[in-house]
């Protein structure tokens, strides 16, 4: 009998062309009746698919006995209980490295266009005011920043050589120092209060839940610069509006939001406020690699038991494919 895989959110044709004929694929977006479904098939399903934003509900896991693994369409997998997974000896994979990059440049992006105004220079553009008003007041420059990065992983250090050329001043906060050229900080606040600009890197969950808060805002201060490219869980979202209603902090650069697809409503009219729909590494090449990885993942599983690219919590668990033979 065909393996089960159950598809949690929207898979691109690519990908369920390599999948279909190896698995057989299961929509949950277009099925109806679930527990249903699963008291049916429940036992016939050993992968998942899903990603960052759906992950796995614990009801689902429980109707399916002989998961096995988990495959995350995205590096950050704080949706899917990984604690429940381990307990049940069900592998989590995820995609790191192939999106490092382009998140890296996402919040380079963001940087860029808030100190160089570029959404108000279009606007001006567009509005015919440049002919009728002239110039446009002076912008900041993003050279020679002070910055500091909340979580020196590999978005963290790729983001940090994407700054060198802008001749950044780099800091950053990790539970540990890491062997980098960069200064380290223990205590986040002292690092906003140090830097101009606060990039926020590092994972969701409930470790880094709100560790952006108030304190932290006001440290980075009234000049200051907030980019946040990786779970709105991060940061104290009503905190952060007030902060910017009340001139407490600069500006800000959003790419992801505590309550996804919903924006608090306060940011839409702050000019000095940049706000991205989670685009972190939504470019065809990037969604191409991380799609090839979830299928890869899943594909080696069945073929001989082994994983390319499990997350941390399931090292120990996995035959992980070594990097020389993948
Ligand atoms: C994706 C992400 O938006 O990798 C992550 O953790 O947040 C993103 O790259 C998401 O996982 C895909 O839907």
């Amino acid at each position: 009998m065909t393996v089960g895989l159950l598809i949690i959110g929207d898979i691109t044709t690519e990908m369920r062309d390599r999948l279909a004929g190896r698995l057989d694929l299961h929509d949950a977006h277009r099925i109806d009746d679930m527990a249903g479904f699963l008291g049916r098939e429940g036992n016939n399903i050993r992968y998942v698919l899903t990603d960052g934003h759906y992950g796995v509900a614990q009801d689902w896991m429980e109707a399916m006995p002989n998961l096995a693994l988990i495959s995350n369409y995205g590096v950050g997998y704080d949706a899917i209980d990984v604690g429940l997974s381990v307990s049940r000896g069900v592998l989590v994979t995820h995609t790191p490295r192939v999106l490092s990059d382009e998140v890296a440049t996402t919040a380079l992006m963001l940087m860029l266009a808030s100190y160089r105004d570029l959404l108000a220079s279009d606007a001006y553009v567009r509005a015919g005011r440049w002919p009728e008003e002239g110039h446009m007041k002076l912008s900041r420059s993003a050279d020679h920043r002070r910055v500091g990065i909340l979580g020196l992983g590999r978005i963290g250090l790729a983001l940090a050589r994407k700054l060198e050329p802008f001749h950044a001043e780099i800091a950053y906060h990790n539970r540990a120092p890491r062997d980098v050229p960069y200064q380290y900080y223990d205590d986040l606040a002292e690092m906003a209060a140090a830097c101009e600009i606060l990039f926020v890197v590092t994972p969701g969950g409930d470790d880094t839940r709100g560790i952006v808060d108030r304190r932290v805002l006001d440290a980075l201060g009234p000049e200051g610069l907030l980019v946040n490219v990786s779970r709105g869980s991060v940061v104290d979202e009503t905190a952060l509006v007030a902060a910017l209603q009340d001139r407490r902090l600069g500006a800000a650069g959003l790419d992801v939001f505590t309550n996804e697809p919903h924006v608090p409503a306060a940011l839409f009219d702050m000019p000095n406020v940049i706000l991205t729909p989670h685009i972190g590494s939504a470019t065809v090449e990037t969604r191409r690699a991380m799609g090839n990885l979830v299928v890869d993942n899943l594909l080696q599983h069945l073929a001989d038991g082994r994983v390319i690219s499990p997350v941390p919590e399931c090292v120990d668990l996995a035959m992980v494919v070594d990097s020389l033979d993948a």
